[in-house]
Order: C-alpha cells, then sequence, then structure tokens
C-alpha cells in the first residue's frame, strides 16, 4: 500500500533525481522541481475523484505523481524516451493525459478550467486548478474568478503561495493579498498551513463537496520553494535547505525505510528510462 509518506517522497526524490540529470548534463530543456510544495497535492489526491479536471502548471511534477502513479512515464516524457506520457513533445510542463493538463504559460489554466467547470455545472465534478501567487499578476484570474462567482462555477483553485515568483518576492509585486482579491468577486477563498495532512484534508472536504455543487473556492497553501526557481537559479539567500526538511521529517515513524524505498524507486526508474531507446519524436 502507497502511504501519504511514500507519496511524498517519492516526489521529493523523483525531483532531486531531475536536478541530478540536468546536472549531469543528462536532461535538456527546462524544468521547474516542487522540492519543499509536495504536500499541497498529495494531500488533496484523495479529495478529488477520476471524473474532476485537473489543470496544472509549470511546477506539475507533484500535481502529476499525486494523480497517477507513473513516475517512469513521466521521467520518459521529460528525456523524450520510449513510454513517454505524451510521446516526449510536452515534456516537463506541457502533459496531457485523461483529465489532467499541464501547461507552462502563467494564468493560462483558469479560463480554460472555468470553462470547463461551466460544462461540469451540476455533474458533481468539478475543475482544479493549480496556479502561484505570482500568477495573480494575470489578467486571465480575475476574470475567471469573475465569472466563477457569477454563473456558481464548480471551480477549485489551490494557490500554492510560495513568496517568490521567479527571483521577485511577492511582496515587492503584489498590493492587497490574495483573500481580498476573492472576496471581491464574491468567491471563498480559505487559507491553509501545509504541515498536517488530516487536518488540511479534514477541513477541504466539506468545502470541496460545495464546490462540486456549484460554489467556487480558492484554497491558499503557505509553501517554502526549497529548490531554484528552475535549476540553478535561486537569487535567494538563507532559505531553508533541503537538509532542514529531512531533519523536520525524520522524526517521524517509519521515516527511514519511507525514505530508503522511495529513493530505491527513483533510482531504479531512471534506470530504466535512461537505458530506453528516444521515443518516436525526438528520434
Ligand atoms: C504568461 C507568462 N509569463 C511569464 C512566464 C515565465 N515564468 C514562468 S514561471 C514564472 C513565475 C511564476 O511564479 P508563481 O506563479 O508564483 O509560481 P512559482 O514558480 O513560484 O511556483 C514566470 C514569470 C510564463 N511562464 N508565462
Amino acid at each position: 500500500m502507497t502511504t501519504d509518506l511514500d507519496r511524498l517522497l517519492l516526489i521529493r526524490h523523483f525531483e532531486r533525481a531531475l536536478l541530478d540529470l540536468f546536472a549531469r548534463g543528462e536532461l535538456n530543456g527546462t524544468t521547474h522541481t516542487c522540492l519543499g510544495q509536495e504536500i499541497v497535492p498529495v494531500a488533496l489526491a484523495p479529495l478529488l475523484g477520476p471524473d474532476d479536471h485537473i489543470f496544472s502548471n509549470h511546477r506539475g511534477h507533484g500535481h502529476y505523481l499525486a494523480r497517477f502513479d507513473d513516475p517512469a512515464g513521466l521521467l520518459a516524457e521529460i528525456m523524450g524516451r520510449e513510454g513517454a506520457v505524451c510521446g516526449g513533445v510536452g515534456g516537463s510542463q506541457h502533459i496531457l493525459r485523461d483529465k489532467y493538463l499541464s501547461t507552462g504559460i502563467q494564468g493560462e489554466s483558469l479560463p480554460v478550467a472555468s470553462g470547463v467547470a461551466l460544462h461540469l455545472r451540476g455533474s458533481g465534478a468539478l475543475a482544479c486548478a493549480y496556479i502561484g501567487d505570482g500568477t495573480w499578476g494575470e489578467g486571465s484570474v480575475y476574470e475567471s474568478l469573475n465569472l466563477a462567482g457569477l454563473w456558481g462555477l464548480p471551480l477549485l483553485v489551490v494557490v500554492e503561495h510560495n513568496g517568490i515568483a521567479q527571483t521577485t518576492p511577492t511582496e515587492l509585486a503584489m498590493s492587497g493579498n490574495i483573500g481580498t482579491r476573492c472576496a471581491a468577486f464574491g468567491v471563498r477563498h480559505i487559507a491553509l498551513p501545509t504541515d498536517d495532512i488530516s487536518e488540511i484534508r479534514a477541513v477541504l472536504t466539506p468545502l470541496i463537496s460545495s464546490v462540486r455543487l456549484g460554489a467556487p473556492l480558492v484554497v491558499e497553501f503557505a509553501v517554502n520553494r526549497l529548490g531554484p526557481h528552475s535549476k540553478g537559479d535561486d537569487t535567494r539567500s538563507g532559505v531553508s535547505s533541503l537538509r532542514d526538511w529531512y531533519r523536520d521529517m525524520s522524526g517521524d515513524p517509519g521515516f527511514a525505510e519511507a525514505d530508503g524505498r522511495a529513493l530505491e524507486l527513483v533510482d531504479s526508474v531512471v534506470r530504466d528510462v535512461k537505458a530506453r531507446p528516444l521515443s518516436g519524436w525526438d528520434r
């Protein structure tokens, strides 16, 4: 059985492996890891069903791995190898699978998710879009919130507020805050800490049920981007390091065993995918 801790650690080691592959020149293109933000999609996973649509963003590997038990398909996609989820043409940021879509264009997903939510109205399913705090600089976010509030769309917006957009701290770019912006459109907003998965689920279960009935919701999680924006572009000093995170988590029961299992799994996925031929598109 896969536990929440297994899933968190799988995502963590998957992302670390990507940075490692880049550093060794074995990956092309770009990638944005969700190191430090893993808990959000893992907490949400059991609250979202197979009929719900998920819209992810440029930092979406954790969203994908919390939805699909498929690290090999994702790595093959990123490396352009056989078995890639989208034949190797989407890469890190552009994945389409069933009702899951990720795109790298900030603010693009919300109008699309709102349109899907309009289509889903009355069905009991919802559209969920993940965005960062920096994406609140895009006008399309406000057009979508307006329509979501006005039309009672089953839209769940998940904000992973990591306090920085690429290299710009949020306080240099955002006037006011996300909660009052939502209030302006009559859309419900809740801010949640991210240190307790059970508490997140307990709070969100009834709220998400009401999203399904047509009451849109913005959930804002305070998270800590532990890695660079992309690969080697961290301009911050004094931020928490991966080592700190391990220190925090390592007291948890079963941590060492789960960590070893996840590391082994990711190592074997990397070995397997690297040995595959290039996907048809790349050849
Ligand atoms: C329309 C658009 N403008 C600029 C970019 C380049 N870009 C990619 S991610 C990013 C910052 C995003 O910040 P945020 O929404 O806070 O998400 P985070 O990266 O912190 O997870 C920028 C400016 C983009 N992808 N799309």
